[in-house]
């Protein structure tokens, strides 16, 4: 444990004895993950006390918009970040694909949970139960406002036509199942088993159809970055293959001056300590695209100075808890992983895309 926050324990003035206030917004997949880091918090923390303060945010309101063409980066974050800055909460949990690779100074990442599925998975309208994207009847219209699932999917599905869906999960089920407008959507996997939902997958999408976002299916604690008392108790839900792989995926998609209003892919796999990153960028209609893999060893024995790591972040992410040799081999993947892509023409495919999918 950190030193400071130790003494400040022993002080009595640690998270032991104060109520910890905790951010959401108000969406049920928010507040159903919020309620489950607090638990986790809890059961590790049992002193402590926990105040859930919900709020909305920009990305909450604007409903008519195509994420993409909102610009604002932090379309989720700014109005739970200004809550952190101003003290008025103490932690916030995210779904970590919405937070940008560059938090604004004073905020980090302080946990990374363990990793839900982090795949794509059909959900499709009542008439079309048991089918799959491949059987669907030609010129099925399919409801997404990413534009990484409609890229991978239009290349790989040519018979189906793709259009935007907005509003959070409750309003997405509901626009299928009620209208005709939509054959099938596609939502993460992982937000539709936290919703208690996963009867209505009928398909989940493996790599060689659709790759997934950076940072996908895992949970995120936001944190003031000088905060030790909140850092050091946050830091307990780390979960270090989580850790490596997200970050290995965020340094990717910062390399590459990517963001969520761009065609960006990836899929992480850790196996003997070999980490494996796979990352792809597409043109809007997938026709073009670019696609890589890249390994390292993310195993180090202890070494002299292999201490904990300092405060440096890795992609906005601190996490004293585990070896920074591997936190930074695993950023190093990212960063070596887009500069390949880079050196074959992404930049390229990623200015038309930006371009072509702001003039439309
Ligand atoms: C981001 C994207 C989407 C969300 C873009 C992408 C999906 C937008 C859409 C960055 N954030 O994935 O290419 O389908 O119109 C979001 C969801 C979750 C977190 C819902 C979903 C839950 C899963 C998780 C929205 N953010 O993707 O179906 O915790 O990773």
């Amino acid at each position: 444990m950190e030193n400071q926050a130790l003494r400040s324990m022993q002080d009595g003035v640690g998270h032991q004895n104060r109520v910890i206030r905790v951010g959401t917004r108000k969406s049920q997949l928010a507040r159903i993950q919020t309620d489950s880091v607090v638990k986790m918090l809890s059961q590790q923390f049992p002193a402590a006390q926990f105040e859930i303060v919900a709020m909305s945010t920009t990305g909450d309101k604007i409903l008519d918009t195509a994420l993409s063409k909102i610009g604002e980066k932090s379309l989720f974050t700014k109005e739970l970040e200004n809550a952190l800055e101003r003290n008025e909460v103490d932690l916030v949990v995210h779904s970590l694909k919405d937070l940008p690779t560059t938090l604004p100074p004073g905020f980090t990442i302080g946990a990374v949970c363990r990793r839900e599925n982090p795949h794509d998975a059909v959900v499709f309208h009542p008439k079309n139960t048991g089918k799959t994207l491949d059987s669907l009847p030609e010129r099925s219209v399919v409801g997404t406002s990413s534009l990484r699932r409609a890229a991978q999917l239009k290349r790989k599905f040519p018979h189906l036509n793709f259009r935007d869906i907005r509003g959070n999960l409750n309003t997405r089920l509901k626009k299928l199942d009620e209208k005709e407008d939509f054959g099938a959507i596609i939502l993460a996997a992982a937000g539709l088993f936290r919703m208690g939902w996963e009867n209505r997958i009928g398909q989940i999408l493996n790599p060689e159809d659709c790759m997934y976002a950076v940072g996908q299916g895992a949970l995120a604690v936001e944190v003031r970055a000088n905060d030790q008392d909140i850092l050091s108790m946050v830091s307990a839900l780390h979960d270090p293959e989580t850790v490596l792989r997200c970050i290995a995926e965020r340094a990717f998609l910062r390399h590459l001056e990517g963001g969520c209003s761009v065609p960006v892919a990836v899929s992480t796999v850790m196996k003997d300590f070999q980490l494996y990153l796979t990352g792809a960028v597409y043109s809007l209609d997938g026709s073009d695209s670019l696609r890589e893999t890249m390994q390292t060893n993310i195993h180090f024995p202890q070494q002299d100075g292999d201490g904990p790591d300092d405060d440096t972040q890795h992609v906005g992410i601190t996490a004293k808890t585990i070896p920074h040799y591997a936190l930074k081999a695993a950023e190093a993947l990212g960063i070596n992983l887009a500069n390949l892509l880079l050196s074959k023409g992404a930049k390229q495919i990623l200015t038309i895309a930006r371009q072509l999918n702001d003039a439309q």
